[in-house]
């Protein structure tokens, strides 16, 4: 019987977002993956309508340009008095975080109503280019006048989540984990998660 050690399965997360990498770090940390990034410069025309859609798009791209197994994440913010906007332009609202947040807080100024919803669409894409896993899932929560707390990224300062009286940023890492959006979708991800590592391993 051999006794060499199976090297990991390959995924690569199809993001240049270093608060997202982040947490998918934490998140599969406890997977036997080999976690690569995609190539420097990796760019994709992110031009779907919905979460969903693009979340497909980068991660089909990812995985086409590298020929291995893709995760990739789109996600923001909607806020209810503002049609929904940012949504799916959360990204390009402005140009930095911090712009983004002062963006937001002034356009909401006039409106009472401070309800939002952060949004995450995960998509998984086999090497060969297939969708292998789609999953979404929602945090519900409210603006805050101002930002409150250093921790996480993006808008993570101003959005309190319901029920807690705290924002993303006031909350731990695991705190968040288990209330955000992209905690919530990576649950909804794991089985196809295992599945994929054992297609992997069983194909080496
Ligand atoms: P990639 O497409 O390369 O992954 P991106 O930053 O462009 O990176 P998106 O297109 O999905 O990602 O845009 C998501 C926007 O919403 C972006 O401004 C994020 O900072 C913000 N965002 C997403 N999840 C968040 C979270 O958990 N907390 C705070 N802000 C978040």
């Amino acid at each position: 019987m051999s006794n060499q050690k199976k090297a990991n399965a390959p995924l690569v997360i199809a993001s240049g977002n270093a608060g997202k990498i982040k947490e998918f770090g934490k998140l599969l940390s406890k997977y036997s993956l080999n976690i690569l990034s995609p190539p420097s410069g990796f760019e994709v025309d992110e031009n779907g309508q919905t979460f969903v859609e693009n979340a497909r798009i980068k991660a089909l791209k990812a995985a086409e340009i590298t020929g291995k197994w893709a995760l990739a994440d789109d996600s923001g913010l909607s806020v209810k008095s503002l049609d929904g906007a940012p949504g799916v332009h959360s990204s390009r609202y402005a140009k930095s975080d911090q712009q983004r947040i002062t963006r937001l807080l002034q356009e909401l100024e006039p409106f009472n109503d401070r309800t939002a919803r952060f949004t995450a669409a995960l998509c998984i894409s086999s090497s060969q280019n297939d969708v292998f896993c789609e999953v979404e899932a929602h945090c519900d929560g409210v603006i805050t006048k101002g930002p409150r707390g250093t921790g996480g990224f993006g808008y993570d300062p101003i959005f309190e989540v319901n029920g807690t009286g705290l924002t993303f940023a006031e909350m731990g890492r695991e705190k968040k984990e288990k209330f955000s959006h992209r905690g919530k979708a990576f649950q909804l991800l794991e089985p196809a998660l295992h599945e994929l590592i054992k297609l992997i391993n069983d194909s080496n």
